[in-house]
């Protein structure tokens, strides 16, 4: 970003990852940076409203865009409500996208997701395969929400000249995340029912599904570094996936092993197999980020979950249940 003052307005500011950028611009020294940065929740404004988006962006005068708000839950809540997530999302990204365009901001930076990739696909999945066939079925209304974000950044790139672009992240966790039961991902899920299962005793411990499913985690606060990133420093209309390295995999059984680690429960863990799976595996390449930024070093997972479990039971009573 140029050396004349800046005004960034991060949409979803007050949700996992934007509270874990909000975290990180903290602790940068902002001296010598003309930068102002607004973080904004749905209480700023509903963004599926065009007249409030309208009006949050006069507010604010943004002249650049970290756009992070969405309807976003795990693989339960996705099964139970695609039309929701198809609609809100539509609706916000195009006001959003759309504000962006008529406020002439010089750069936005949006969020897909790995989930949103083609479910019968090649491995490891690269940027290149957004759109190359259906979803996986139980999240394909915020699957096909999310790939409009692209659409929408190339019709402004071309139409207009916009540097409007989007990062792809793997399933994210950390601090400050989601934790309610009906519509959490399975980390924050994971984090919040063994809390419970210590406070009452419990001898074991239900994991839903196999714990087969394979997926990679990044860290908020090191996606938070990478958003910075991109902001500052990756100009291309392209997505550019923001994940740990392939071989960072780990089955849902080893994070449920690794959360039980972290609390020091002595009970058994069992695995309901009566609850779904969802998608298999979304293995995805990082190869175009390590290209581009190639000294990042990404937190080790087990010492991400251990900051995580320890932010909640310090936090629990603020935490989102
Ligand atoms: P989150 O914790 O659920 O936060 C969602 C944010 O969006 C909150 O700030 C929320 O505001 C805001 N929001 C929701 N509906 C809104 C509306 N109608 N108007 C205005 N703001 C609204 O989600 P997150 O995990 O931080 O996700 C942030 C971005 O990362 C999303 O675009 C998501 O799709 C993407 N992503 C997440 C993951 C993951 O594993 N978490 C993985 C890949 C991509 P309130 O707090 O006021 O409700
Ligand atoms: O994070 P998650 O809900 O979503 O993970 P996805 C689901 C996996 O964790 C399944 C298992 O294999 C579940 O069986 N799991 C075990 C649990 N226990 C639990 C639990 O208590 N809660 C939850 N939620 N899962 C999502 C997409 O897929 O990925 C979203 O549906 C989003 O759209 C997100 O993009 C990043 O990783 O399967």
């Amino acid at each position: 970003m140029s050396g004349e003052s800046s005004i960034i307005l991060v949409t979803g500011g007050s949700g996992l990852v934007g509270q874990a950028i909000k975290t990180l611009i903290e602790q940068e020294k902002q001296e010598g940076k003309n930068e102002t940065w607004i973080f904004c929740g749905s209480k700023d404004g509903d963004l599926r409203d065009k007249q409030q988006t309208e009006a949050l962006f006069e507010k604010h005068r943004p002249t650049h865009v970290i756009h992070l708000a969405a309807m976003v839950g795990g693989l339960f809540h996705n099964m139970a409500h695609n039309l929701d997530f198809f609609r809100e999302n539509m609706a916000i990204n195009d006001n959003v996208l759309a504000a962006c365009h008529s406020r002439s901001v010089r750069k936005v930076v949006s969020c897909l997701s790995t989930c949103i990739f083609p479910d019968n696909t090649t491995y490891p999945i690269d940027e290149t395969m957004v759109h190359n066939g259906p979803p996986h079925s139980s999240n394909y209304g915020y699957s096909y929400a999310k790939r409009m974000i692209d659409v929408l950044n190339r019709g402004y790139h071309e139409q207009h000249g916009r540097t409007f672009t989007s990062v792809i992240p793997c399933n994210v966790f950390g601090p400050r995340d989601n934790y309610s039961l009906q519509s959490s991902h399975v980390i924050p899920a994971l984090v919040r029912r063994m809390d419970d299962a210590m406070r009452n005793g419990d001898a074991t411990f239900t994991v839903l599904g196999s714990g087969k499913p394979l997926r990679q985690f990044i860290y908020s606060l090191d996606l938070a570094k990478l958003f910075l990133w991109v902001l500052r420093s990756y100009d291309s209309v392209e997505p550019i996936i923001l994940s740990v390295d392939e071989s960072d995999e780990v089955t849902i059984s080893a994070v449920a092993e690794a959360i039980k680690e972290a609390y020091g429960y002595q009970g058994t863990l069992v695995y309901d197999t009566s609850k779904a799976d969802g998608q298999y595996k979304k293995t995805a390449s990082n190869r175009k980020l390590r290209s581009l930024y190639k000294d990042f070093t990404f937190t080790p997972f087990e010492e991400a979950i251990r900051d995580t479990v320890k932010w909640f039971r310090e936090n629990r009573e603020i935490a989102r249940t």
